[in-house]
Formats: structure tokens, C-alpha cells, sequence
């Protein structure tokens, strides 16, 4: 990284490389989590509409994992972090798990959504949910069985993205962590930091797609890179 001593304000952004030493399977891997699902079978508005049971199954299925999991070094070191940087912090996260949260960190913004919760399209409220959507449970809310699993399928608008970019333009180092860089509009962030004379540090196990945007790029597992960058940043 150039230079720290000019680093107040930081963005954070999260994939699911985060989560994978926690248990939790990334997307593209092989082996990962649509190894045995298509794409646009699970992850499209329109997939829902042709194929309600398979999607809420996948879902009911994944939510009820995460439960299970443990926050592992990398979500503790950016709790950390966030604990103790007085300066400006958003972990910005594609995770739809909670573990940065159960890991302690305050300040994390779900773009892609979140498993724990459900969303009734006909009241549009999002109510906290722990259990099955297969069953078509009723809204707490309006009653109506229009429950859907709160998450960003693609097509659909990611959350609070004027939020983002806010932080974005009053950054002074972006860090990617855990991420393939294949989805967007998550994977522009780094030319959209860089535009903006952002500094740029990506820590991931391998290359990503968009390494080569970065100013610098660590290679190796999130639960050893994240906690070594930790120290690095607020024992400066
Ligand atoms: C480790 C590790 C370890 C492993 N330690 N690292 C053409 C060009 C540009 C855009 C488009 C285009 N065609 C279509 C689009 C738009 C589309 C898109 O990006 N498509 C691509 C396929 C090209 N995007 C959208 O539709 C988005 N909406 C949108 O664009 O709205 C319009 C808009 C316009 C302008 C501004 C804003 C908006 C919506 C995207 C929604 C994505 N949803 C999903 C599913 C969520 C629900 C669910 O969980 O099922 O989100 S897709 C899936 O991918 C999930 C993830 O959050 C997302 C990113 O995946 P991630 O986290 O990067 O995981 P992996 O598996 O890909 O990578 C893991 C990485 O970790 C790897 O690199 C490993 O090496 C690494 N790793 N172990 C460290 N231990």
C-alpha cells in the first residue's frame, strides 16, 4: 500500500471467499454452490416466477446452513477494525450470511441482501425470518402469502448502492476482500475508486477477475491476509 498515513476513511468490500473458511461455499468454485444448480435456475426473478419450489428450496436450504457456521479470523480482524478505527469504516458485503455481524462489526452494508430475512411482495415489508419460505408461510405483516427470500437476484437492483458510492467518493483506501470481481455492479467499485484517487488493495486466495485493476494484491487465505492487514492498519 503507498502511503497509510494519509488513511482516515475505508471501504470494505466482502464476497464470499469471506465466508468459504467458515464452511460456507463460494459461488464459482468448483464444487461451489451452483455446481448442481444453473444460474439463472436459482438466482433470477424469473427463475422464481417458472420455478417457485426449486428456488425457495435452494434458499430454505442455505439459510438454514448459515445458521450453523461460526465467524472465522477474517470476519474477527474486521470486527476489529471497526472497533477501533475512529476514522470513517463501511464493510460493504455480497455475503447474504450474518457472520460479519456475529463476528461484532457494526458498520456493514448488506448490497445483495440477507438470508434472515423475508420479503413480502405484496406489502413490500421485510421481516426477520429464521425458518422455511417452501411451506408459503402468511406475512406477519399483511397476512399474504407473498414471501420471497430477501436477497439481490441478477436483473434486480443491489441496496443502498447511493450509500455506497457516498462512501466511495470519501474514501481514502478501498480493500477488496474474497471476491472473483465476476459480478457487478460489485466488481466496478475498483475503477470507480481508482477514478476517484482511491487507494487499492485486494486480498484474495487467487487472482481475481479484476486484480490487475488494483494497486496492490495479496494472495492467499482471508483468515490469514485480513488479520495480518488488520495489524498492519491500525497498529500504524
Ligand atoms: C477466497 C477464499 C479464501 C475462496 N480466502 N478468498 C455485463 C456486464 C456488466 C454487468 C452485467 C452484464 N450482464 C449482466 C450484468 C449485470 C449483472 C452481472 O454482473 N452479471 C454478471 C454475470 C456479468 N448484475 C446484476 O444483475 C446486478 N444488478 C444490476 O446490475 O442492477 C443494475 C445496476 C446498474 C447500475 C448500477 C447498479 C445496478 C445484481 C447482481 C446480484 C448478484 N446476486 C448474487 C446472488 C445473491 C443471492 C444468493 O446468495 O443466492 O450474489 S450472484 C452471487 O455472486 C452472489 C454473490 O454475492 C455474487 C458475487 O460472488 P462472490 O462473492 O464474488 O463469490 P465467488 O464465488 O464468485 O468468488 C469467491 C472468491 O473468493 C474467489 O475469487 C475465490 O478465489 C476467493 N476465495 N476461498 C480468500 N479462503
Amino acid at each position: 500500500m503507498a502511503d497509510r498515513s494519509d488513511i482516515r476513511n475505508i471501504v470494505i468490500l466482502t464476497g464470499a471467499g469471506v465466508s468459504a473458511e467458515s464452511g460456507i461455499d463460494t459461488f464459482r468454485a468448483e464444487g461451489g454452490l451452483w455446481e448442481q444448480h444453473r444460474v439463472e435456475d436459482v438466482a433470477t426473478p424469473e427463475a422464481f416466477e417458472r420455478d417457485p419450489e426449486l428456488v425457495l428450496r435452494f434458499y430454505d436450504m442455505r439459510r438454514e446452513a448459515i445458521q450453523t457456521k461460526q465467524p472465522n479470523p477474517a470476519h474477527e480482524a474486521l470486527a476489529k477494525l471497526d472497533r477501533e478505527w475512529s476514522g470513517e469504516l463501511l464493510i460493504v458485503t455480497q455475503n447474504v450470511d450474518d457472520l460479519h455481524e456475529r463476528a461484532g462489526a457494526n458498520r456493514v452494508l448488506h448490497m445483495h441482501g440477507t438470508h434472515l430475512n423475508a420479503w413480502c411482495t405484496a406489502c413490500d415489508i421485510r421481516s426477520p425470518w429464521r425458518g422455511t419460505l417452501i411451506d408459503r408461510p402468511a406475512c406477519p405483516d399483511c397476512g399474504e402469502k407473498a414471501l420471497r427470500p430477501d436477497v439481490v437476484w441478477f436483473g434486480e437492483m443491489p441496496y443502498e448502492m447511493d450509500r455506497i458510492f457516498a462512501a466511495l467518493r470519501e474514501a481514502d483506501l478501498f480493500v477488496s476482500i474474497g471476491t472473483s470481481g465476476a459480478v457487478y455492479p460489485a466488481a466496478g467499485f475498483v475503477r470507480n475508486a481508482r477514478d476517484l484517487g482511491v487507494q487499492t488493495l485486494e486480498l484474495n486466495l487467487e487472482a481475481s477477475q479484476g486484480s490487475h485493476w488494483f494497486d496492490e494484491s495479496r494472495h492467499g487465505p482471508a483468515s490469514v491476509l485480513v488479520p495480518e492487514w488488520v495489524e498492519e492498519i491500525v497498529g500504524r
